[in-house]
């Protein structure tokens, strides 16, 4: 069984399998996304209930029952507690884990709690993936619950496929639930802790709210329920509202996902955005740099946004145009005016990007690829020279910053292909991630290409993912791109295409 790929063991319901996916997307690895990628065909099946409400209201309790019920109904039901890191309501965890315990026997019963930790918005999406994969694994009914205390909270229930917001009587949950933005969320109301005392008032002043809420259209008006989870009493009524709502919403259902599958592409649209601009565009601390100008009021934040943006378009148009052009530099390349920055290694790539084979062939007009160097992590490239050139006796070039992957590399000459030295400037740049996980050896081997974006074209038309989608400025002026390792057998492969303009060694 375990020899068997993740996602077949997420689809044939093996909990273990359920578990350590929704745990590689909490920690957002590369491995989460491709799961996500395996199983979402097989989606769409379960449906999504969302449950907030305030610190205590109720909700664990409310959603224990809700399993119950729909148990003895014959249906399968997944849960995803959103842990809050709420300081009101520290019980939470301990409470799912007795509930995990009261469940563990039943096959048709999976209960997840969701940390909250370290995520900066993020939180909505994981929790939206991890749905993902408990819908794959065939559970009928997916129950998110979570605190209504955050914007995080409230997106994650607006994107559920029927939201209830649970309020208690008498605290004035009504006013901080409007203020938290969740009363417009709700499609259902349940005020649980009905047998405590201004139950009546609190149903009344929602009612009230709903009454003269002018952007209620036509449609679907959110009943308000009353229910009393620890006795179970209202349960079996909010089960058949939900179904009701089920019913009546059928027609909206798609647009609703449609919606919820468009918020989780912009977001990860943007996250990759972000990535990308931090990692390939922006010299290391330039971020700070620019918040300190605006601070400084010495720029404004749109002024700063387009100036660090405008080099991130080199979209393989823009470089095919620029072929056209002649080889000049990309029309809009960046020119910073960071004025701490080095003008020379922050400003957009001064390559020509006019395909070699459109020059005097310096290595024959022979098309087959050739390796061009093969890269060896180093904890320090001076320290490993006494090696290289002392030891073995090698020529060498001079060490060269490559400010935007945060690396410092000198080439070793040996005849045609050469050896290049790599070391991290920053603990999190690849090499230092990859130093860090396997220590210092053969990193990737580069394979000169005469036309980098045709040889990317060849890779991606063949099914193989690039890690960059599009090349980025290498030692010496050269453009490269990384092909993805899990597509190569393990080996880093990194297209190179050299820079017209001969460099001085
Ligand atoms: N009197 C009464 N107490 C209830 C009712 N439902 C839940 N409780 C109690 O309220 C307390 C909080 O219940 P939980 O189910 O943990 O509430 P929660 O909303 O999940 O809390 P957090 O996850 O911490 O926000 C527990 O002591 C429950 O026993 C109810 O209908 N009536
Ligand atoms: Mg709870």
């Amino acid at each position: 069984m375990a020899s068997q790929p993740l996602s077949d063991r997420v689809l044939a319901r093996d909990p273990r399998a359920i578990a350590r996916g929704i745990s590689l997307i909490e920690d957002e690895t590369p491995e989460g996304a491709l799961l996500v990628g395996r199983i979402f065909a097989h989606t769409g099946r379960a449906y999504l209930v969302g449950i907030t409400g305030p610190p205590g209201a109720g909700k664990s309790t409310l959603v224990d029952r809700l399993i119950s019920n729909l148990r003895k109904e014959g249906k399968t039901v997944g849960v995803l507690a959103v842990d809050p890191t709420s300081p009101f309501s520290g019980g939470a965890i301990l409470g799912d884990r007795i509930r995990m315990q009261v469940h563990a026997e039943d096959s048709g019963v999976f209960i997840r709690s969701m940390a909250t930790r370290g995520h900066l918005g993020g939180l909505a999406r994981t929790t939206a993936e991890a749905a993902i994969v408990l819908d794959a694994a065939g559970y009928d009914v997916v129950i998110i619950e979570t605190v209504g205390v955050g914007q995080d909270e409230v997106d994650i229930v607006r994107m559920a496929d029927v939201s209830v917001v649970t309020l208690v009587p008498g605290t004035g949950d009504e006013v901080q639930a409007l203020k938290a933005g969740i009363m417009e969320i709700a499609d259902i109301f349940v005020v649980n802790k009905s047998d405590r005392e201004g139950a009546d008032r609190t149903v009344a002043s929602i009612e009230v709210m709903l009454a003269t809420d002018e952007a209620m259209g036509e449609g679907w008006r959110p009943p308000v329920l009353r229910t009393e989870a620890t006795t179970g009493r209202g349960i079996d009524e909010l089960l058949a509202m939900i179904e009701r709502f089920r019913e009546q919403s059928s027609d909206t259902l798609g647009s609703r996902r449609r919606a919820r599958g468009e918020w989780r592409l912009r977001e990860i649209l943007s996250r990759r955005f972000m990535q990308h601009l931090e990692h390939n565009v922006l010299a290391p601390g330039e971020f700070g740099q620019w918040l300190d100008r605006i601070s400084a009021r010495e720029t404004d934040p749109y002024s700063a946004a387009a100036e660090m943006t405008s080099g991130v378009f080199l979209t393989p148009d823009v470089i095919s145009a620029a072929v056209q052009v002649g080889g000049s530099s990309p029309a809009g390349g960046r020119v910073s005016t960071c004025g701490k920055l080095d003008e020379a290694t922050t400003s957009f790539p001064q390559v020509d990007t006019r395909p070699l084979s459109s020059h005097p062939p310096t290595h024959g007009a022979d098309t087959r690829l050739t390796i061009d160097h093969v890269g060896i992590a180093v904890s320090d490239v001076d320290a490993s020279l006494k090696f290289f050139t002392g030891v073995l006796g090698l020529t060498s070039g001079e060490t060269e910053d490559i400010k935007s992957q945060n690396t410092r590399v000198r080439f070793i000459d040996t005849g045609d292909a050469k050896l290049e030295l790599v070391e991290s400037l920053a603990p999190d740049s690849a090499i230092g991630k990859y130093i860090d996980k396997r220590g210092p050896g053969l990193h990737h081997v580069a394979l000169r290409v005469p036309d980098i974006q045709a040889a990317m074209a060849r890779v991606v038309a063949a099914g193989v993912r690039m890690i960059d989608q599009v090349p980025r400025q290498g030692a010496h002026g050269s453009l490269i791109a990384f092909v993805h390792p899990g597509d190569t057998h393990g080996v880093l492969v990194e297209l190179k295409q050299l820079a017209v303009a001969p460099e001085g060694h």
